[in-house]
């Protein structure tokens, strides 16, 4: 069932995907084991395969929106409803990146988790990230990023979300981003992936 997952993911097969995670849930497999090891295993092959020139960018595309299919469905399982916010995150997709599956993974489980949260998108920009968090009140700002050649925006939002005097914590997280670049540029936290993303939220914000 997860490998007829991946393999629908990677030929891009939207429907395809989508119904055999109805599937998948119909039949009680963890909604855990659906994400990680159907949809999340698919991504990691087709970013192998992309590396290798096995495949192009249209093609990813599609199976990008694929995944989405799949995650829509999967998002029910993931987000409890009807709780008091344990408090507001602002995210978004750093300015120049437009990959977001990742980020609205880490949306999906914060919501899921109690946090009120503020999708800015993708390519959002410093000034963006600090107007949003002020009106809101924000008491976290989160940053995802997936190429080696955005990650260095998260500097310039870190910075201008101390110079405006916020009291957002920064966390940050995404493919290229380690703890030591994270803690070089002066970020509150880091997550490797989006369960700890909610962990590491709910740690600062503990403190
Ligand atoms: Co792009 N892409 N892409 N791409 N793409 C990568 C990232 C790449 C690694 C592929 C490769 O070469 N192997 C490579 C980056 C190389 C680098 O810089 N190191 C790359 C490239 C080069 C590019 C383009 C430049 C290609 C081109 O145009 N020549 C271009 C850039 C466009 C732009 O952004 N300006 C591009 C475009 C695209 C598509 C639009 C086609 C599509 C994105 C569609 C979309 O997102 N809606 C796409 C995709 C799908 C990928 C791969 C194949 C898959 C990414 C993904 O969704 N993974 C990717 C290869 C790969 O990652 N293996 C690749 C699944 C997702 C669940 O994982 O996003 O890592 P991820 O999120 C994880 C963690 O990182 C973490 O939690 C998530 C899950 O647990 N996380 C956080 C993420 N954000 C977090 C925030 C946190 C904490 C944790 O705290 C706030």
């Amino acid at each position: 069932m997860l490998n007829e997952i991946q393999d629908a993911l990677l030929r891009g097969k939207k429907d395809e995907v989508a119904a055999l995670v109805d599937k998948a849930l119909a039949l009680e497999f963890p909604t855990s084991r659906i994400l990680n090891e159907g949809l999340i295993a698919a991504m990691e092959k087709l970013g192998e395969m992309f590396k290798n020139n096995e495949v192009f960018l249209p093609e990813v595309l599609v199976s990008a929106r694929a995944m989405s299919a799949g995650l829509a469905k999967l998002e029910p399982y993931l987000v409890r409803d009807n709780i008091q916010p344990k408090g507001s995150v602002v995210i978004g997709t750093v300015k120049g990146d437009l990959h977001d599956i990742g980020k609205n993974l880490v949306a999906m489980l914060l919501k899921g988790a109690g946090y009120k949260i503020i999708d800015l998108g993708v390519d959002v920009s410093a000034e963006k990230y600090v107007a949003a968090a002020r009106e809101n009140k924000a008491d976290v700002v989160a940053l995802s990023a997936l190429l080696t050649t955005t990650m260095v925006q998260m500097k310039k939002i870190v910075e201008a979300v101390r110079s405006a005097d916020l009291r957002s914590v920064v966390v940050i997280g995404g493919a290229p981003v380690t703890k030591e670049y994270a803690d070089q540029i002066g970020a509150d936290g880091y997550a490797p992936d989006a369960a700890s993303a909610v962990e590491e939220v709910t740690r600062l914000l503990a403190r």
